[in-house]
């Protein structure tokens, strides 16, 4: 049998739904990609402790999150998807990784940057900063060769890379030297009011944010009031026109249609039109995916039965890589 590239990837349960940003810049990549990758899909959990949670929502957002993954198309028997505290061994990476990570290396991080700036310097945990070597012993526990993600994660891709190349020096290969992999143009789509700003599940106003749950009016409704500009052409310019530019490479990536063909389609007509038609193609493309994930939703012990087995499968590849890391850095094996 022939061995299929491994890829990894994981979304944070920090919301009861995706937004479209993580479903066109990372879900139907994967989507895509399970086929000739080896693919193991996490729902970070972990991660997600690094804000202020309410333990029950956490369980029901983590629960929801991995419903969605299914129902986007992620096929629990074709790929691993699973949440990531059921693999003990993703903690446990993550504390060698942090003896390799310079203090200095891990305060260079935009996001932790972004973040100390948004909730202070005194909100901002110890976890918050280490965050980045939790992601990368996600990612390195598994061998993985690719990583797709959206543009705000390359710079933590890249500090993956030089953790697994530090250590390979120092103590012997024990790792695969992951690479990113990101969409040039569908790697960030930006907020509906504040075209400016990327799209983010924990934006402080849900008005530009499009949820895969949102009721189908509510979506569209919200795509009917985005910000545009007083210009009053469909055309692609992201300096200029940064709300028209998003809504079209929202409409290109779920219809699969090139930018200059959608601006053609569009010439001499108002935004009016242009918003109608893609609140209709958001609305279609959502309908069936947000129907699948309540039903699974509908069954809540069948879906942890699916994320039990899973995480069995993971558990295996991992523990293989953390023994490995355990004897090469000079752990007693416990006898
Ligand atoms: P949070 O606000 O809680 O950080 P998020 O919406 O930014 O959430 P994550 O769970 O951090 O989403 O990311 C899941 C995946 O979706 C990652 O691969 C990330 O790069 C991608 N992603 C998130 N937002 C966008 C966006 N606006 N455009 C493209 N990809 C995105
Ligand atoms: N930090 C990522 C989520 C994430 C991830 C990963 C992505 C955690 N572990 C491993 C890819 C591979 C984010 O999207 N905010």
């Amino acid at each position: 049998m022939v061995t299929r590239p491994r890829l990894y990837s994981g979304m944070q349960p920090s919301a009861d739904s995706l937004q479209i940003g993580n479903y066109i810049g990372a879900l139907m990549q994967w989507r895509e990609l399970q086929q000739s990758y080896q693919a193991f899909f996490s729902v970070v959990d972990l991660h997600a402790l690094t804000q202020p949670n309410d333990p029950a929502e956490l369980r029901e957002k983590t629960r929801r999150t991995a419903a969605q993954y299914i129902a986007g198309g992620i096929e629990p028997s074709r790929a691993t998807l699973y949440v990531q505290s059921h693999v003990p061994a993703h903690a446990e990476l993550q504390w060698i990784l942090t003896t390799l990570t310079g203090e200095g290396e891990a305060r260079r991080m935009t996001q932790y940057k972004d973040k100390v700036a948004r909730y202070g310097k005194d909100a901002a945990s110890v976890g918050l900063l280490v965050y980045p070597m939790l992601m990368a012993a996600d990612i390195l526990l598994y061998q993985t060769d690719i990583v797709p993600v959206g543009e705000d994660q390359k710079q933590h891709v890249e500090l993956t890379r030089d953790l697994a190349e530090r250590f390979n020096a120092r103590y012997g290969r024990a790792f695969t030297v992951p690479m990113p992999v990101i969409q040039r143009e569908t790697g960030r789509i930006y907020d509906l009011q504040n075209p400016t700003a990327k799209m983010s599940k924990s934006a402080e106003s849900d008005a530009g944010v499009l949820w895969l749950l949102d009721d189908p009016a509510v979506t569209a409704k919200k795509i009917m009031r985005a910000v545009t500009d007083s210009e009053g052409s469909v055309r692609y310019d992201r300096q200029a026109k940064p709300g028209v530019s998003n809504l079209l490479v929202i409409y290109a990536a779920l219809t699969g249609r090139q930018i200059p063909a959608i601006e053609d389609e569009y010439a001499g007509r108002g935004y009016g039109d242009f918003k109608k038609d893609l609140a209709e193609v958001v609305v279609n493309e959502f309908a069936p995916v947000r129907e699948r994930a309540l039903a699974l939703l509908a069954d809540p012990a069948e879906l942890d039965r699916v994320l039990a087995v899973n995480a069995g499968r993971a558990e295996e590849v991992a523990n293989a890589t953390l023994a490995d890391v355990y004897d090469k850095v000079g752990l007693l094996r416990r006898a």
